[in-house]
Order: structure tokens, then C-alpha cells, then sequence
């Protein structure tokens, strides 16, 4: 724990739920100032993005009447470019940068992995259409995408929706208190883009339905299985979902090595990053304050440099 005062905490109630359950929904934690950067700059590119289409004659209008909720709805009935271009990593302006390094995300973040704070570029933003198929994403744990070498330790997955997520739209669904028996067989599919964990391999635990309103988060740990299933409603339910971990885990961000901290080596076996494809970051450190990324330019340049390394392949194709 830090020896700065935290102004965001999570109170013994709610730790022992994270702990007991695998995952806490916090209402109410974000404000405007703290979304409406990132909700800008995401109509900011889906204009200009739509905008690039009607002048190729791919698309007859860009739809920007119909606001934030509904506009990539009604382009998606003529085009799944728009989507497709974003979702993901797509997008990496400021905005999405200072929301990942939002102090009081890095407040709770840190009281759970430690102070020495490594935030991934495995950060998604996910505009899910109604009633179109990509957006579903099977059940999974976190860990499923992620090196074995990491199971044992705390990756945290934030998810936050960007308007009221609910069962209609196609919130996430978790099951509770299964985290703690470690990871689950899970199976690759030919031509789909997500793993599953294959329903005979389905922890035996009632899932549960986890709507989350606009400005609440949804804390999860990587072995919290979780799923989402399709928006049968007419607005886009725009989430994002955004990591963190220990720096005292395998990163393959350009930090100096303290002592203790696993170095990637042959002798250690350690992989080069828990998740190698994607590039990592400081984001607060006591120790190395220097050294935390701070400028949305090196963001943005640190993931357009990362020579991504592949993830040990440990799962089957689905049988
Ligand atoms: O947002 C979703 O629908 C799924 C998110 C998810 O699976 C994740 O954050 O790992």
C-alpha cells in the first residue's frame, strides 16, 4: 500500500466481496469530466471516420444526429467499417490514455496489485451493436489470453460501460466465486476471434447478471469467468475494459529491474510479458517515479513501436 494518501478506497465491505466473489461493481465511481474526454474523442473519429465513407460513396450519411448511443447503430445498418475500425485498441488518443492513468482508477488499482503499477495496452473499447454478431464474447477468464507464468497473480480487469449496460443491451454476465480454483480449459474456434471455455469445462456456479450503469465500473480478477451476450436493443452499448498489473510481474515495459522482480531470462523461464502481443507501461511507481508515462505522445508512440511477441499457445481447438 502506498504511503501517499489514497483519495480513493475501497471500503472492508467491498475488498471482501472482490475477494469472496471475483468481481465488485462500484456505482457512481466516474464523473463527466472523467468519461466525457474519452466519449468525445470516440465521436470525434466516428465522424470523421464516417464522414471518409460518404465521400467514397460507401455510406449515404454520417448519422451524427442520432448522438453518441445511436449513431453507429444506424451506420452499421449500412456498413460494419466504422465499428470494426474502432473496436479494440483502435483508437489511442489522449483521452483514452488519461483515462487509463485516471488517479482514481490507479488509487484502487494499486491498493490491489501494489504500488509499482504496470498498465497494459491490452485496454478494448467495445461499441456493440445491436443485433449484430461480434460483439458477443464467450465465457472466459482474463488469464485465458495471457501467460501461464501469470495465473498465480492479480491482473485487474476494469470494465466500464460508456451508457447504462444492461441483460437488453448485452452486459456482462460473471460467475461468482469460482476465481480461486485456477484456470479452466479453455478451446480456440476456427474463424472466431475469442476463446471459449467449453460448457462441459464451465465452472458449476450460477452465473450472474452484472448491470452496470454509465459512471459505475466493474472490477474483475483475470481467473473471474465472464461472458456477454447480444444487444437486442437499439443503442450501441459502448463499454471499455482496461488492465493492470504488478511490476513485479513479467512486463515488457522499458522500466530499470528492481530487486525481486521478475526479469524475462531463460533461467527464469518468465515470459517476456503477460500478455506479449501488446506493449505495457508505468503508470505510478514510488520507486522509479521518472520513469512513469505521463505524455500522451510516448503512449501513443510505445504502442506503435512494440514488436509484439506471440503468447504461449496452451489451448486446443474446440473438439
Ligand atoms: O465487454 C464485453 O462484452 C466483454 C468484455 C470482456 O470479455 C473483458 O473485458 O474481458
Amino acid at each position: 500500500m502506498s504511503t501517499e494518501t489514497l483519495s480513493t478506497r475501497l471500503t472492508e465491505e467491498q475488498i471482501g466481496a472482490f475477494d469472496r466473489d471475483g468481481y465488485l461493481v462500484v456505482d457512481g465511481f466516474f464523473n463527466d469530466d472523467d468519461l466525457q474526454p474519452v466519449i468525445g474523442e470516440i465521436t470525434e473519429e466516428v465522424n470523421k471516420r464516417a464522414a471518409e465513407l460518404v465521400a467514397k460513396g460507401e455510406l449515404s450519411k454520417s448519422y451524427a444526429e442520432y448522438g453518441f448511443e445511436r449513431q453507429l447503430a444506424m451506420i452499421s445498418k449500412e456498413t460494419d467499417k466504422v465499428a470494426l475500425s474502432i473496436w479494440n485498441g483502435g483508437l489511442a488518443g489522449p483521452a483514452f490514455f488519461n483515462l487509463i492513468r485516471n488517479s482514481k482508477l490507479l488509487d484502487i488499482a494499486e491498493s490491489l496489485c501494489g504500488p509499482e503499477l504496470i498498465a497494459s495496452s491490452v485496454y478494448r473499447l467495445r461499441p456493440k451493436i445491436p443485433n449484430y454478431n461480434y460483439g458477443a464474447v464467450p465465457w472466459h477468464q482474463d488469464s485465458g489470453y495471457t501467460e501461464p507464468y501469470c495465473d498465480k497473480a492479480l491482473m485487474l480487469t476494469v470494465w466500464l460501460p460508456l451508457v447504462d449496460a444492461n441483460q437488453e443491451n448485452g452486459c456482462m454476465w460473471v460467475i461468482p466465486g469460482v476465481h480461486k480454483d485456477g484456470i479452466v480449459r479453455h478451446a480456440t474456434r476456427k474463424g472466431k476471434p475469442y476463446l471459449i471455455i467449453p460448457d462441459k469445462d464451465l465452472p458449476q456456479r450460477k452465473p450472474v447478471c452484472v448491470p452496470v450503469k454509465k459512471y459505475g465500473a466493474l472490477f474483475l480478477t483475470n481467473m473471474s469467468p465472464h461472458a456477454s451476450f447480444e444487444n437486442s436493443s437499439d443503442i450501441v452499448r459502448w463499454s471499455m475494459d482496461l488492465r493492470y498489473q504488478s511490476a513485479s510481474l513479467p512486463t515488457n515495459a522499458k522500466i530499470t529491474r528492481l530487486p525481486g522482480e521478475v526479469v524475462s531470462t531463460p533461467e527464469t523461464s518468465a515470459p517476456p510479458a503477460c500478455y506479449p502481443p501488446e506493449a505495457d507501461f508505468l503508470v505510478r511507481s514510488q520507486k522509479r517515479p521518472n520513469e512513469v508515462v505521463n505524455d500522451p505522445a510516448i503512449f501513443h508512440r510505445i504502442r506503435k513501436e512494440h514488436m509484439g511477441a506471440g503468447v504461449t499457445s496452451r489451448w486446443k481447438l474446440e473438439d
